[in-house]
């Protein structure tokens, strides 16, 4: 853009539409018609979903331009945020509700006996991620349009996101998911923004004017081409941009062999590239390890580095104020090949001096670590880097002779020191370390929690923090509100507008006003009333979905996140088969009725995992069909947990179960969703929990269990479960009656080996925390007797989980790591 095609840009720009009922009803029927070929009569709900999407849009769009504008003319600093995952889920609901169209549209389609709540169901979840790490960059998007930084997330056009679960005889099932099956409305594809991808081929050297100069010949390239889909934020007045890489071939039939009669071989290139971006690895806090996976990262790092400087270059002379006008961050190592990547850009590419190169590219990027978990931790051999990377793999070798040189000069390491700091693990059959790849090629790092980042420094990167001490600083997850609880809650939304106003709808901070309405009887059995009503519609779903009836009026005690063993849904099993034997032996005790309710996809390689959710489904079973039990106890598995799965069960908690062991869960953001609307948390001194408990009071969490400090002594110590066991009457019946087939009749072994990994290593300390945790829900059932105490908590819990917003992540960042944004 110069500046006399933006003038003109700004000149042409549309006049504002209007957002009465009457105008959108009239704009609505336009697309239906024209754009659709439907009339009102024939269109189908889907074609109705799909006129209003594009009537949002076109909303969207209008701003959309004008915060591109604005950011080119301001010469702003832009932020690219990249992330091998972005778990958006649905789109219209948000996008209407921060452009402040409900009540307009509702209206309009209410006119032709449309119901706006149905048509947004028919909406596909657009779940490019897994779990928190790709939830999390969602919320940051969000976060980043809301608070006016200019913000671009880059990455994979998955045409199979995150896999569909059933759970088929009591087993996970794994199906292929299809968002795009009836297109996708929401992205423009941008032909022109495409980019060629190698991999393979040679490096060879040349000389040139006296110089050295490495010139990369890929044996293979493919191309990226870029889908632009448009990220709202709150009040609709700034509009951020993801841009997701799709894979093509360059020659999508090869004629040679097409002419030669050889039609399969002729295509087999474009099945090849297109592969690349075919499918979102299904593994959580586990490395792939496949040529594929590289493969991805590589091409949609590489990809987003050459758009990044295509847009420099097109608004600045060259190069050197990069890092003033752009700052990457890698939402974890996924993306840390582009330290790599930048490094060949610059020097290679555009001929810039190595060490000028090697500043601008810390200047540029900044990493966050997402978990500290050694089986997560990204590592390739250096034989595979090296056969698709022939040119990163030798920069790699570069910059750690570079970081080396540095450990080894002045300060006095050790040996183990220097090891613990290469970038190249000598002693697995050497391997490229790509969080140490990711700090050195950074001028931040940060954790996800405050307990996280600490660990971080002496654990993962205890040797790189010797070396650059300053590095490392804590930015604690968000989430946000207007997906969390404005959306999903609508109930509670309301009511707390009407008790404090519409304040903290702009600034979430303001719903501490609510705290005083704790000691408010009517007001919190207002509250109460709100929770019913989120309990009774989720008790809806789960009888249309499994024909199960849940009492509304019991404690709706849920745990739902990715399915894994330090997550611990085990030891919530196994007091939940524990409490149905007391409940079975002391009939006549005035127990306090509660449905434990779990859901959560397993990897599909993960065999415990997937063992557990079995064990979820058999234990249930055996439950929910004993009389002895009536409506004391009930447990629900509820497959195929999602975005928009958990917009209805987060409203519905009483109690959210976040009982990871201590030191190994990084923060967290399902434990701030549930807080924020009013849940109590049980839950362990782990992850972002040790800030709720700061935050809320210890009145108003429900800790219990081990610390990771005592984890990892009683680790070192060589802790075994038995012992404990052993002492643990409850326990020791709940893991016997497990053990003896009581819940797997068919099958009365199925749960040996799990079992006996309790009494064996108790790696996961489920032995060892059973009696606090048991303990600390049996103070759970005397506060649920206590309502008055019970709503005061959970009143408190919403108006002091303000801070946990998205928005304050993203401040922080922007203010911290960035230096970006409209303060800055
Ligand atoms: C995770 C951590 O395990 C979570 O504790 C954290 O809240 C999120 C976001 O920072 O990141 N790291 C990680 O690999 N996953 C996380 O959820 N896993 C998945 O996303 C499946």
């Amino acid at each position: 853009m110069t500046p006399d095609t933006l003038a003109r840009a700004a000149a042409d720009k549309p006049t504002p539409r209007l957002n009465d009922a009457d105008t959108i009803a009239t704009e609505i029927v336009e697309k239906l018609t024209y754009s659709i070929g439907k009339t009102t009569t024939a269109a189908r709900l889907h074609d109705w979903l799909e006129a209003t999407t594009l009537v949002v849009r076109d909303r969207i769009i209008d701003n959309w331009f004008g915060t591109t504008i604005h950011t080119y003319q301001q010469q702003q600093k832009r932020v690219c945020y990249l992330s091998m995952e972005f778990l958006i889920g649905r789109l219209l609901r948000d996008a209407i509700s921060n452009l402040g169209l409900t009540d307009p549209i509702r209206e309009a389609l209410a006119r032709y006996d449309v119901e706006l709540d149905l048509v947004e169901l028919l909406e596909p979840d657009a779940a490019l991620g897994n779990g928190g790490l790709g939830r999390l960059a969602a919320c940051f998007m969000e976060s980043m349009a809301t608070t006016g930084v200019p913000g671009f997330g880059y990455g994979i056009r998955y045409v199979h996101g995150f896999f569909r679960q059933e759970i088929v005889d009591g087993q996970q099932v794994e199906l292929p998911e299809t968002w795009l099956k009836h297109g996708n409305p929401w992205e423009f594809e941008r032909r022109e923004s495409s980019y060629e991808i190698g991999f393979g081929g040679k490096v060879t050297t040349i000389e040139e004017g006296g110089r050295q100069r490495q010139v990369w010949r890929p044996a293979e390239r493919v191309l990226a081409v870029a889908y632009d889909t448009p990220v709202v934020g709150w009040h609709g007045t700034h509009v951020n941009t993801l841009r997701l890489w799709s894979a093509q071939s360059l020659d999508p039939i090869l004629l040679d062999a097409f002419n030669a009669g050889d039609h399969i071989g002729a295509l087999l290139e474009a099945n090849k590239a297109e592969a690349i971006t075919r499918v979102l690895y299904p593994a959580d806090s586990h490395q792939a390890g496949q040529e594929l996976r590289l493969r991805q990262e590589y091409f949609f790092s590489s990809a987003s580095l050459q758009d990044i400087i295509r847009r420099h270059l097109a608004q600045y002379p060259d190069l050197s104020n990069l890092s003033d006008k752009v700052a990457v961050q890698l939402n974890d190592t996924h993306p840390a090949v582009s330290v790599a990547e930048l490094m060949r850009l610059l020097v290679d590419v555009h001929g810039i001096e190595w060490d000028t190169a090697w500043e601008t590219t810390r200047g540029v990027f900044s990493y966050t670590n997402h978990t500290l978990l050694p089986e997560a931790l990204e590592t390739w051999p250096i034989h595979l880097f090296e056969r698709l990377l022939p040119r990163q793999m030798q920069i790699i070798y570069a910059i750690n002779a570079g970081v080396l040189r540095e450990a080894t000069q002045g300060q006095t390491f050790d040996d183990e020191t220097i090891r613990g700091i290469s970038l190249i693990d000598e002693g697995n059959g050497r391997r490229v370390r790509m969080g140490q790849l990711a700090f050195v090629g950074s001028h931040a790092v940060n954790g996800v929690s405050a307990l996280h980042t600490d660990l971080m420094k002496v654990t993962v990167f205890r040797d790189l923090h010797k070396l650059y001490p300053t590095r490392i600083e804590n930015k604690t997850n968000g989430v946000t509100p207007r997906r969390w609880l404005f959306e999903s809650n609508p109930g509670l939304t309301r009511l707390a507008e009407e008790a404090i106003g519409r304040g903290f709808k702009d600034d979430i901070t303001q719903l501490s006003q609510l705290d005083p309405f704790a000691e408010d009887a009517a007001f919190r059995e207002r509250f109460a009333g709100v929770k019913r009503q989120n309990k009774q519609r989720l008790a809806t779903l789960i009888e249309e979905r499994l024909a199960i009836s849940v009492n509304p009026d019991a404690i709706f005690d849920i745990q739902v996140k990715r399915i894994h063993e330090y997550k611990r849904q085990l030891l919530n099993i196994l007091e939940t088969v524990a409490l149905y034997e007391q409940i079975r032996s002391l009939p006549h005790l005035d127990w306090t009725p509660r449905v434990k309710i779990f859901a959560g996809k397993a990897a599909p390689s993960y065999a415990q995992a997937k063992e557990i959710i079995h064990l979820a489904g058999d234990v249930a079973r055996v439950i929910n069909s004993d009389p002895g039990v009536r409506d004391l106890l009930k447990v629900v598995f509820i497959p195929n947990y999602n975005v928009s799965l958990a917009e209805i069960i987060m409203p519905a908690a009483d109690v959210s179960e976040q009982i990871s062991t201590a030191g190994l869960e990084a923060s967290g953001t399902g434990n701030m969703k549930f807080a924020l609307n009013g849940a109590l948390t049980i839950g362990t001194l782990d992850g972002a929990n040790v800030e709720m408990l700061e935050h809320l009071g210890e009145e108003n969490i429900f800790i219990f269990g081990l610390k990771a400090d005592e984890v990892a002594k009683l680790r070192a110590e060589g802790h075994s479960g038995q012992g404990v066991i052993e002492r643990q009457p409850l326990l020791r019946s709940a893991i016997d009656s497990i053990s003896a087939g009581v819940f797997s009749q068919d099958d009365p072994n199925r749960y040996a080996g799990l079992m006996g990994a309790l009494r064996d290593r108790d790696w996961w300390m489920i032995a060892a925390d059973f009696r606090a945790y048991w303990d600390t829900q049996r103070q759970l059932d005397m506060a649920w007797r206590d309502r008055a105490r019970w709503d005061a908590i959970a009143v408190r819990n919403t108006a002091r989980m303000g801070w946990f917003s998205s928005d304050r992540s993203i401040r922080e960042y922007a203010h911290d790591i960035w230096r970006a944004g409209p303060n800055a």
